[in-house]
Protein backbone atom coordinates (compact mmCIF):
# COMPACT_ATOMS: atom_id res chain seq x y z
CA UNK A 1 0.00 0.00 0.00
CA UNK A 2 0.96 3.42 -0.76
CA UNK A 3 2.21 4.97 2.44
CA UNK A 4 2.16 8.96 1.53
CA UNK A 5 -1.66 8.45 0.50
CA UNK A 6 -2.85 6.50 3.72
CA UNK A 7 -5.41 7.81 5.81
CA UNK A 8 -6.99 5.81 8.86
CA UNK A 9 -10.41 7.33 9.21
CA UNK A 10 -11.68 7.21 12.82
CA UNK A 11 -14.80 8.99 14.69
CA UNK A 12 -13.30 12.67 14.91
CA UNK A 13 -9.89 12.35 13.32
CA UNK A 14 -8.97 11.83 9.47
CA UNK A 15 -5.10 10.35 10.36
CA UNK A 16 -2.87 11.19 8.05
CA UNK A 17 -0.34 8.05 7.85
CA UNK A 18 2.34 9.39 5.84
CA UNK A 19 4.44 9.22 8.61
CA UNK A 20 4.76 6.51 11.70
CA UNK A 21 2.24 7.12 14.04
CA UNK A 22 2.71 6.40 18.30
CA UNK A 23 -0.05 5.06 19.77
CA UNK A 24 0.27 5.34 23.54
CA UNK A 25 -0.92 2.61 25.88
CA UNK A 26 -2.50 3.62 29.49
CA UNK A 27 -3.97 0.95 31.31
CA UNK A 28 -6.85 1.51 33.53
CA UNK A 29 -6.82 -1.93 35.27
CA UNK A 30 -6.48 -1.68 39.06
CA UNK A 31 -2.81 -1.17 40.59
CA UNK A 32 -2.47 -3.87 42.95
CA UNK A 33 -0.01 -1.76 44.78
CA UNK A 34 -2.36 0.98 45.43
CA UNK A 35 -4.76 0.90 48.34
CA UNK A 36 -6.79 4.05 46.99
CA UNK A 37 -8.94 2.32 44.86
CA UNK A 38 -11.19 2.96 42.16
CA UNK A 39 -10.84 6.49 42.36
CA UNK A 40 -6.75 6.88 42.91
CA UNK A 41 -6.64 4.00 39.95
CA UNK A 42 -8.62 6.42 37.61
CA UNK A 43 -6.60 9.53 38.60
CA UNK A 44 -3.30 7.77 37.62
CA UNK A 45 -4.56 6.83 34.69
CA UNK A 46 -5.91 10.31 33.54
CA UNK A 47 -2.44 11.57 34.92
CA UNK A 48 -0.72 9.09 32.46
CA UNK A 49 -2.84 10.33 29.57
CA UNK A 50 -1.25 13.77 29.90
CA UNK A 51 1.85 12.81 30.45
CA UNK A 52 1.73 10.65 27.15
CA UNK A 53 0.01 13.66 25.13
CA UNK A 54 3.08 16.17 26.66
CA UNK A 55 5.69 13.13 25.06
CA UNK A 56 4.28 13.69 21.48
CA UNK A 57 1.68 10.63 21.37
CA UNK A 58 -0.42 10.72 18.25
CA UNK A 59 -3.04 8.21 19.79
CA UNK A 60 -4.01 7.25 23.48
CA UNK A 61 -4.85 3.54 23.89
CA UNK A 62 -7.03 3.30 26.84
CA UNK A 63 -7.64 -0.32 28.21
CA UNK A 64 -9.53 -2.05 30.89
CA UNK A 65 -9.15 -5.57 30.21
CA UNK A 66 -5.50 -6.79 30.76
CA UNK A 67 -4.88 -9.84 27.97
CA UNK A 68 -1.55 -11.01 28.99
CA UNK A 69 -1.52 -14.43 28.21
CA UNK A 70 -3.35 -16.35 30.88
CA UNK A 71 -5.85 -13.41 32.46
CA UNK A 72 -9.74 -13.82 32.42
CA UNK A 73 -11.76 -10.63 31.66
CA UNK A 74 -13.15 -8.61 33.95
CA UNK A 75 -17.41 -7.96 33.78
CA UNK A 76 -18.81 -5.53 31.29
CA UNK A 77 -19.53 -3.03 34.89
CA UNK A 78 -16.28 -3.68 36.01
CA UNK A 79 -14.77 -2.44 32.63
CA UNK A 80 -16.55 0.09 31.75
CA UNK A 81 -16.06 1.81 35.84
CA UNK A 82 -12.35 1.38 35.14
CA UNK A 83 -12.87 2.89 31.43
CA UNK A 84 -14.73 5.51 31.33
CA UNK A 85 -13.66 8.15 33.79
CA UNK A 86 -10.37 7.70 31.90
CA UNK A 87 -12.27 7.93 28.16
CA UNK A 88 -14.22 11.44 29.07
CA UNK A 89 -11.35 13.29 30.72
CA UNK A 90 -8.92 11.81 27.03
CA UNK A 91 -11.14 12.77 24.48
CA UNK A 92 -10.48 16.65 25.76
CA UNK A 93 -6.84 16.00 25.14
CA UNK A 94 -7.21 17.17 21.27
CA UNK A 95 -5.92 13.70 19.83
CA UNK A 96 -7.09 10.33 18.96
CA UNK A 97 -8.54 8.56 21.76
CA UNK A 98 -8.71 4.33 20.82
CA UNK A 99 -10.25 2.13 23.79
CA UNK A 100 -8.93 -1.79 23.78
CA UNK A 101 -11.72 -3.62 24.57
CA UNK A 102 -13.80 -6.70 23.24
CA UNK A 103 -17.59 -6.12 24.45
CA UNK A 104 -20.15 -4.45 22.91
CA UNK A 105 -21.19 -2.66 25.58
CA UNK A 106 -18.13 -1.22 26.26
CA UNK A 107 -17.68 -0.34 22.79
CA UNK A 108 -21.52 1.72 22.62
CA UNK A 109 -20.50 3.77 25.59
CA UNK A 110 -16.65 4.77 24.66
CA UNK A 111 -18.02 5.96 21.45
CA UNK A 112 -21.02 7.70 22.50
CA UNK A 113 -18.40 9.14 24.81
CA UNK A 114 -16.57 10.82 22.20
CA UNK A 115 -13.62 7.96 21.59
CA UNK A 116 -12.55 7.47 18.30
CA UNK A 117 -11.38 3.87 17.31
CA UNK A 118 -12.24 0.64 19.35
CA UNK A 119 -9.20 -1.64 19.22
CA UNK A 120 -9.86 -5.36 19.93
CA UNK A 121 -7.94 -8.12 20.19
CA UNK A 122 -10.78 -10.33 19.62
CA UNK A 123 -11.28 -8.60 16.14
CA UNK A 124 -15.32 -7.93 16.93
CA UNK A 125 -15.85 -11.42 16.84
CA UNK A 126 -18.04 -11.47 19.72
CA UNK A 127 -21.72 -11.63 19.52
CA UNK A 128 -22.84 -8.06 19.12
CA UNK A 129 -19.58 -6.58 18.10
CA UNK A 130 -19.59 -5.97 14.66
CA UNK A 131 -22.93 -4.32 15.09
CA UNK A 132 -21.87 -1.95 18.12
CA UNK A 133 -19.30 -0.65 16.03
CA UNK A 134 -20.72 -0.27 12.25
CA UNK A 135 -23.34 1.23 13.71
CA UNK A 136 -21.11 4.32 14.17
CA UNK A 137 -20.24 6.57 11.23
CA UNK A 138 -16.79 6.91 11.07
CA UNK A 139 -15.51 5.08 14.24
CA UNK A 140 -11.61 3.85 13.14
CA UNK A 141 -11.24 -0.01 14.27
CA UNK A 142 -8.18 -2.92 14.64
CA UNK A 143 -8.91 -6.03 14.01
CA UNK A 144 -5.89 -8.01 15.35
CA UNK A 145 -4.39 -11.89 14.62
CA UNK A 146 -5.16 -14.03 17.52
CA UNK A 147 -6.85 -18.04 18.50
CA UNK A 148 -8.70 -18.74 21.56
CA UNK A 149 -8.67 -16.50 24.56
CA UNK A 150 -5.61 -14.92 26.49
CA UNK A 151 -6.25 -17.44 29.30
CA UNK A 152 -5.47 -20.46 26.24
CA UNK A 153 -4.25 -19.23 23.58
CA UNK A 154 0.09 -20.15 24.25
CA UNK A 155 -1.31 -23.79 24.27
CA UNK A 156 -2.98 -22.79 19.85
CA UNK A 157 0.37 -22.04 18.58
CA UNK A 158 0.34 -24.81 15.36
CA UNK A 159 0.91 -23.05 12.34
CA UNK A 160 2.21 -24.35 8.67
CA UNK A 161 2.88 -21.42 7.43
CA UNK A 162 2.00 -18.28 10.53
CA UNK A 163 2.36 -15.19 7.91
CA UNK A 164 -0.04 -16.80 5.61
CA UNK A 165 -2.45 -17.52 8.27
CA UNK A 166 -2.48 -14.38 10.29
CA UNK A 167 -2.55 -12.52 6.72
CA UNK A 168 -5.69 -15.20 5.62
CA UNK A 169 -7.45 -14.55 9.09
CA UNK A 170 -7.46 -10.57 9.20
CA UNK A 171 -8.04 -10.44 5.52
CA UNK A 172 -11.32 -12.52 6.16
CA UNK A 173 -12.07 -9.81 9.10
CA UNK A 174 -11.75 -7.06 6.99
CA UNK A 175 -14.26 -8.75 4.50
CA UNK A 176 -17.11 -9.39 7.14
CA UNK A 177 -16.75 -5.72 8.56
CA UNK A 178 -17.11 -4.03 5.05
CA UNK A 179 -19.92 -6.34 4.66
CA UNK A 180 -21.20 -4.92 7.26
CA UNK A 181 -21.02 -1.46 6.58
CA UNK A 182 -17.39 -0.77 8.44
CA UNK A 183 -15.69 1.63 5.37
CA UNK A 184 -12.23 0.24 4.49
CA UNK A 185 -10.87 2.96 5.38
CA UNK A 186 -11.95 2.76 8.87
CA UNK A 187 -9.86 -0.33 9.30
CA UNK A 188 -6.28 -1.37 11.12
CA UNK A 189 -4.95 -4.51 10.42
CA UNK A 190 -2.69 -6.06 13.76
CA UNK A 191 -0.74 -9.23 13.22
CA UNK A 192 -1.08 -9.85 17.10
CA UNK A 193 2.37 -10.12 18.31
CA UNK A 194 2.31 -12.73 21.46
CA UNK A 195 -1.22 -13.86 20.92
CA UNK A 196 -1.25 -17.32 20.33
CA UNK A 197 2.28 -16.80 18.57
CA UNK A 198 5.52 -18.68 19.95
CA UNK A 199 8.49 -16.37 19.89
CA UNK A 200 10.00 -17.56 16.68
CA UNK A 201 6.56 -17.25 15.11
CA UNK A 202 6.86 -13.13 16.73
CA UNK A 203 9.87 -12.98 15.03
CA UNK A 204 9.22 -14.53 11.81
CA UNK A 205 6.13 -12.44 11.56
CA UNK A 206 8.55 -9.05 11.94
CA UNK A 207 10.87 -10.71 9.58
CA UNK A 208 8.30 -10.80 6.90
CA UNK A 209 6.17 -8.66 7.83
CA UNK A 210 6.34 -7.06 4.27
CA UNK A 211 3.74 -9.80 3.15
CA UNK A 212 1.60 -8.51 5.27
CA UNK A 213 1.04 -4.90 3.07
CA UNK A 214 -0.54 -7.16 0.42
CA UNK A 215 -3.54 -6.99 2.58
CA UNK A 216 -3.65 -2.68 1.59
CA UNK A 217 -5.06 -1.50 5.12
CA UNK A 218 -2.68 0.32 7.67
CA UNK A 219 -0.65 -2.15 10.06
CA UNK A 220 -0.34 -1.37 13.70
CA UNK A 221 1.88 -3.32 15.32
CA UNK A 222 2.50 -3.84 19.29
CA UNK A 223 6.28 -5.17 20.48
CA UNK A 224 6.11 -3.36 23.27
CA UNK A 225 7.72 -5.16 26.66
CA UNK A 226 6.53 -8.27 24.98
CA UNK A 227 7.86 -11.77 26.22
CA UNK A 228 9.39 -12.37 23.35
CA UNK A 229 12.05 -9.68 23.71
CA UNK A 230 12.44 -10.47 27.54
CA UNK A 231 13.14 -14.23 25.62
CA UNK A 232 15.83 -12.65 23.86
CA UNK A 233 17.34 -9.51 25.83
CA UNK A 234 16.94 -11.70 29.74
CA UNK A 235 15.42 -8.74 30.82
CA UNK A 236 12.14 -8.64 33.03
CA UNK A 237 9.05 -6.19 31.48
CA UNK A 238 10.11 -2.75 33.14
CA UNK A 239 13.51 -3.23 31.80
CA UNK A 240 13.07 -3.62 27.67
CA UNK A 241 13.22 -0.39 26.34
CA UNK A 242 16.11 -0.68 24.21
CA UNK A 243 14.25 -3.82 22.70
CA UNK A 244 11.21 -2.45 22.32
CA UNK A 245 12.30 0.56 20.74
CA UNK A 246 14.11 -1.19 18.73
CA UNK A 247 11.55 -3.67 17.95
CA UNK A 248 9.16 -0.44 17.14
CA UNK A 249 11.67 0.36 14.32
CA UNK A 250 11.65 -2.56 12.59
CA UNK A 251 8.42 -3.07 12.04
CA UNK A 252 8.09 0.58 10.60
CA UNK A 253 11.17 -0.07 8.42
CA UNK A 254 9.03 -2.86 7.19
CA UNK A 255 5.81 -0.85 6.59
CA UNK A 256 3.61 -0.56 10.00
CA UNK A 257 2.13 2.73 10.29
CA UNK A 258 1.04 2.56 13.50
CA UNK A 259 3.32 1.17 16.83
CA UNK A 260 1.28 0.36 20.28
CA UNK A 261 4.10 1.50 22.68
CA UNK A 262 4.79 1.78 26.72
CA UNK A 263 7.60 3.87 26.27
CA UNK A 264 5.84 6.84 23.95
CA UNK A 265 8.94 9.41 24.25
CA UNK A 266 11.60 7.26 23.58
CA UNK A 267 9.74 5.83 20.37
CA UNK A 268 8.77 9.41 19.27
CA UNK A 269 12.75 10.25 18.91
CA UNK A 270 13.44 6.69 17.54
CA UNK A 271 10.95 7.41 14.68
CA UNK A 272 12.03 11.03 14.09
CA UNK A 273 15.73 9.86 12.94
CA UNK A 274 14.30 7.31 11.14
CA UNK A 275 11.47 9.65 9.05
CA UNK A 276 14.76 12.44 8.70
CA UNK A 277 16.21 9.31 7.14
CA UNK A 278 13.12 7.80 4.88
CA UNK A 279 12.92 11.26 3.64
CA UNK A 280 16.07 11.34 1.90
CA UNK A 281 15.56 8.03 0.16
CA UNK A 282 15.43 8.06 -3.90
CA UNK A 283 11.79 7.56 -5.10
CA UNK A 284 11.48 3.66 -6.12
CA UNK A 285 12.13 3.59 -10.04
C1 LIG B 1 -4.46 -4.70 23.88
N1 LIG B 1 -3.24 -5.16 23.22
C2 LIG B 1 -2.20 -5.79 23.82
N2 LIG B 1 -1.26 -6.08 22.90
C3 LIG B 1 -1.72 -5.61 21.70
C4 LIG B 1 -1.23 -5.60 20.40
O1 LIG B 1 -0.07 -6.16 20.09
N3 LIG B 1 -1.97 -5.02 19.44
C5 LIG B 1 -3.18 -4.47 19.72
N4 LIG B 1 -3.87 -3.92 18.70
N5 LIG B 1 -3.71 -4.45 20.95
C6 LIG B 1 -2.98 -5.02 21.92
Amino acid sequence: MSASATVWQTARFRIDLSRPRVMGIVNATPDSFSDGGRYRDADAARAHCDALVEQGVDILDIGGESTRPGSVAPDVDEELARVLPVVRHAVTLGVPVSVDTSSPEVMRAVLAAGADIVNDVRSLLRPGALEAVAAHPTAGVCVMHMRGEPATMQSLTDYDDVVAEVAGFLRERAAALEAAGIARERIAADPGVGFAKTAAHNLELLARQRELLDLQMPLLVGWSRKGTLGQLTGRPAGERLAASVAAALMAVERGARIVRVHDVGATVDALKVWSAVACCRRPAA
